[in-house]
């Protein structure tokens, strides 16, 4: 306030005494009165960022009421009136109903009433014709009182600008309001009214911000009619509830208003200012509305020349404010690391979030006796912060309110003793808010969390990449589950990264953070879930939904928007999708979308045999591989062969960071068929392969073929470059196969028909597999290719039983479709069916003629 008052005197001293028009058509009429006095606070006397405001400050800031809530600002203008925003009143394009308005006058704290406040009715509404919706301008609204307002110290008008008036860019204005003070966080009582101090942004400059992309790729157009004020840093803001509140200047000793509340792409972000309604170009629609009202609004002319001097509005070149966070020279240091030194206990480590404060997980600091009480000893204990000196004080640990219950929010914020000067390091990571869509293929790194263990090997930051929010979400999800859009928060995010070199061995315990890299700056995106146990990849819980909790606790955690949003081609990320069936054993025949990985057919495996043939092979469970007797075992010889098994290989292009996996073969298994050479065999690996993009079990099918599958055989153009292909198959139904092939089929047989044009598509010496996708979405194995045969595959139902046993996590779907398996011998075929198995396509053609009279 005593700021205000020097410079009202300053400016008293030296500007003209307005009231001189030199100006347009608009300017008031000789007759006109202009006795009002307007934008003159009693000379004794949040908005975002802002400060409480003294008592009688402003004193034309009315709150707008509904149901005695607050729900809009507004200013007085004229006793009679009040200035707000149209969007305040129109719901659905209806105006609402005046008598459901009041306005509440000269408050300062919205629970205690100051000497002359007071509550008018409001007796009408007025918007102009043209306003539809805030995006397209013309916010603006007139509420006549259904009685003057009493004008006093803390009751009175603000002056109004006339068309001709011009605000100086850069000029400092402020606004004012009861609204939230971060998004989505509500003003505190006592309701304090918050003042903020704005610089008015040029068009060009304000156009400049809000034409670059944000999250989901948002940009707007500015309209004539709107003005700008903020900061491309943000940070300082109006907010939601601040809305139809005044934007006012100071200029020759009045406040005139330059804007009005009316909304902008969240509160305080960079590169977002806060849009106003100008009030300067309507002042033909005001004149018009209070029209016979005494006195009406004043519009005091300005008092200097608009076009001259320091007023003239500045060459604004377009500055983009780059984000202050998530800056890391090189990613083996990070300027934000943190680690928390408890006495008693091992380094717990966390990240700097913002000058004052770190994030770390609450576990490492809930006593697990005393899990109630808060910890002790908060003197003795210290934050490492790099390039600093000394370790810093904790004044203060803020436990989320879930944290002992839910892993999910197992999060705790220390708040330093002093601040901390930022610069290259220390530096604060980067937060995203709840919107923010990681996009698939981002680069991440998984960094040490909590009291984790370094990963083993060189690299204790282990890159990864994210996987699409479809396939984490499937894989650790619930069949059947819709996968959250870009845009909702997602429930995990899952990393893919190089499977550890000592096979076998996972860091079960050891918390890692996960961060997510967009434009050359890291985002803390989430914290390991620890009871995904070796799932690979693990799942992480997203940091997004504690964005808001992070903002509310510190008041200036670095939560940056979106910064990269190529999301290729239009639509894929956003259709709804819902999850295929699982097993009880999780999730199985999940392909990964073409773009998002190397690996298209994630339980396809490439058997080595004895260093001299190539098989292939499907994994049905993380510690089996299925393949074709024939190929594993060469008829006659006794000796098991050296067996080595690859996944995650798609021919011999290498796939990003090396998700190929090997593993030897330490046993075969055949099922038991006396009499009968057995077709299929099971490949125990010597250690588990555990789920991940490249390297996923397929799903068996205990009956026939599923109920509207469409199958394909998956194999090799060519063994040696072994880059898979699949050929579109029908198969046949088990009449017509059995009839086709009469007296030379063994049972469990299948046959197939290629579609046109596919039949040459995969060479058979490697017995490739004849893969189906269920209606419901799932990669099913159905059969293994019979020694030489392009057309014959060993049936993989009937052997449930003895795969059940022997691989106790093969995933089983529930049965349905038909069975396969017609009654042996039957003899239902067309007599000259027999004679005619070396021209399937004839016959088939033949027997489709043939009613299925027996069927
Ligand atoms: C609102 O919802 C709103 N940061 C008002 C102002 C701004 C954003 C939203 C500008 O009323």
């Amino acid at each position: 306030m005593s700021q205000h008052l020097l410079l009202l005197l300053v400016i008293l001293a030296i500007s003209p005494i307005p009231g001189d028009s030199q100006d347009s058509a608009l300017s008031p009429t000789p007759e006109e009165p202009e006795d009002l006095d307007c934008g003159r606070p009693e000379p004794s006397a949040r908005i975002v960022g802002g400060s409480d405001a003294q008592p009688g400050s402003w004193p034309w800031q009315v709150s707008l009421q509904q149901s005695g809530g607050h729900i809009c600002g507004g200013s007085l203008v004229a006793p009679s009136w009040v200035l707000s925003a149209a969007h305040c009143f129109v719901k659905n394009g209806t105006l609402e109903p005046a008598t459901e308005w009041s306005v509440l006058l000269g408050v300062r704290s919205q629970d205690g009433l100051l000497d002359g406040a007071h509550v008018r009715a409001v007796a009408a509404i007025l918007v102009p014709d043209n306003y539809s919706s805030v995006e397209l301008g013309a916010d603006l609204a007139l509420l006549r009182l259904a009685s003057p307002a009493q004008l006093g110290p803390a009751v009175r008008p603000v002056c109004l600008p006339r068309a001709s008036h011009r605000f100086a860019h850069g000029a400092a204005c402020w606004a004012t309001g009861w609204g939230d003070i971060q998004e989505a966080e509500h003003l505190p009582l006592p309701w304090v009214l918050q003042e903020v101090e704005l610089r008015l942004l040029g068009e060009d400059a304000c156009q400049c911000l809000y034409s670059r992309p944000g999250p989901f790729n948002l940009t707007f157009q500015l309209l004539p009619g709107m003005l700008c004020a903020g900061y491309p840093g943000g940070r300082r803001d109006t907010c939601q509830g601040d809305s139809g509140g005044p934007l006012v200047c100071e200029e020759g000793g009045r406040w005139f208003q330059a804007g009005i509340t009316s909304f902008g792409f969240g509160c305080g972000r960079r590169n977002r200012p806060g849009v106003f309604t100008a009030v300067a170009p309507y002042e033909a629609w005001i004149r018009e509305q209070v029209i016979g009202s005494e006195p009406g609004p004043a519009f005091p002319t300005q008092s200097w020349e608009p076009q001259s001097g320091p007023w003239e509005p500045r060459d604004e070149n377009c500055t983009i404010a780059l984000p202050e966070c998530g800056k890391a020279p090189r990613p083996e240091t990070w300027p934000w690391e943190a680690q928390v030194m408890v006495p008693g206990s091992r380094p717990c480590h966390g990240a700097l979030v913002s000058e004052s404060w770190v994030l770390a997980p609450a576990s490492c600091f809930l006593d697990p006796i005393n899990s109630d009480g808060p910890p002790r000893d908060r003197d003795n204990w210290r934050v490492l912060l790099p390039s600093r000196p000394r370790a810093e004080l904790v004044a203060r640990l803020v436990l989320h309110e879930n944290a002992s219950w839910d892993d999910a929010s197992d999060l705790a914020l220390l708040q330093l003793r002093a601040p901390v000067n930022l610069s290259t390091a220390p530096r604060p990571v980067c937060l995203p808010h709840p919107e923010h869509y990681f996009l698939p293929r981002s680069r991440c790194r998984l960094a040490l969390w909590g009291r984790g263990e370094p990963a083993p090997g060189p690299n204790s930051r282990l890159e990864a990449e994210l996987l699409s929010g479809w396939w984490c979400h499937c894989l650790y999800g619930r069949q059947g589950a819709s996968v959250p859009p870009p845009g909702d928060a997602p429930h995990a995010l899952c990393p893919a990264y190089q499977e550890e070199e000592e096979a076998g061995r996972c860091w079960n315990y050891s918390h890692r953070s996960l961060l997510c890299q967009e434009e050359g700056t890291w985002f803390l995106a989430g914290i390991s879930d620890l009871s995904s146990g070796c799932l690979r990849p693990r799942v992480f819980h997203p940091l997004q939904t504690h964005g808001p909790w992070i903002s509310h606790v510190t008041g200036g955690a670095y939560l940056e928007d979106q910064l990269n949003w190529d999301w290729g081609p239009e639509g894929e990320e956003t259709e709804t999708r819902t999850c295929p069936p699982h097993t009880e054993h999780g999730a199985c025949g999940l392909r990964p979308e073409p773009a998002v990985m190397g690996v298209l057919w994630p339980w396809l495996a490439e058997v080595h045999v004895a260093g001299d043939r190539v098989c292939t092979g499907i994994l049905v469970a993380p510690g089996w591989v299925l393949a074709a007797t024939h190929c594993v075992l060469r008829p006659g010889s006794t000796t098991v062969p050296y067996v080595e098994v690859y996944l995650g290989r798609a021919g011999d292009s290498p796939l990003p960071q090396g998700h190929q996996v090997s593993r030897l073969v330490i046993s075969i298994r055949l099922p038991r068929h006396l009499g009968l050479r057995p077709r299929l065999a099971l490949l125990e690996l010597s250690s588990r392969v555990e789920p991940s993009p490249s390297a996923l079990p397929i799903c068996l099918h205990p009956g026939g073929i599923p109920v509207g599958a469409s199958c394909w055989v998956l194999g090799w153009k060519d063994p040696r470059d072994r880059v898979p292909v699949a050929a579109a198959v029908s198969i046949l139904m088990p009449r017509l196969c059995h009839c086709l092939y009469q007296g030379i089929l063994p049972p469990g047989t299948l046959c197939v028909l290629y579609s046109e044009g596919q039949e040459d598509r995969c060479e058979v010496t490697s017995a490739p597999p004849l893969l189906c996708l269920t209606k419901r979405r799932s990669w099913v194995l159905t059969g293994m290719a019979l020694p030489g045969s392009r057309e014959l595959f060993a049936a993989i139902g009937p052997e449930e039983a003895w795969i059940s046993q022997t691989v106790g996590e093969a995933h089983f779907l529930p049965p349905s479709g038909y069975p396969h398996w017609p009654p042996e011998g039957s003899d239902l075929c067309p007599p000259d069916m027999a004679s005619a198995p070396g021209s399937p396509q004839a016959a088939v053609f033949l027997l489709l003629l043939t009613p299925l009279m027996q069927g």
